[in-house]
């Protein structure tokens, strides 16, 4: 390789190139208000759970104060996140969701 000059060579080596990308936990958070029924709609409508595992992840976050709902890339993290807190919002809970990096 090179332009002119002596003859040099150059040694291209070939990297397998997957990587991984960043994952994101989305949490919801527990509070004395909002319904139970309503925090089990919202892991039905947004986290695609049933309601066995939707009731599970309720009452976990209910006596631990905090649960994960998913794991999931950046940008459907944030959609997922919004898309809650804006459901919450519109029925006057104060449920909170919120990500975080793995
Ligand atoms: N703690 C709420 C109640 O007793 C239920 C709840 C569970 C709220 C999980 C938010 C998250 N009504």
């Amino acid at each position: 390789g090179g332009t002119g000059g002596p003859a040099t060579s150059v040694i291209t080596k070939v990297k397998p190139k997957t990587k991984r990308p960043n994952l994101y936990r989305v949490l919801i958070l527990n509070d004395d208000y909002t319904p139970m029924e309503f925090v089990v709609h919202v892991l039905e409508k947004f986290f695609q759970k049933d309601v066995e595992a939707a009731t599970k992840i309720m009452l976990h976050v209910h006596h631990h104060g905090i649960g994960e709902c998913g794991v999931f890339t950046y940008e459907i993290a944030e959609t997922k996140v919004t898309q809650v807190m804006d459901f919450a919002r519109k029925h006057q809970h104060p449920l909170q969701c919120v990500m975080e990096k793995k």
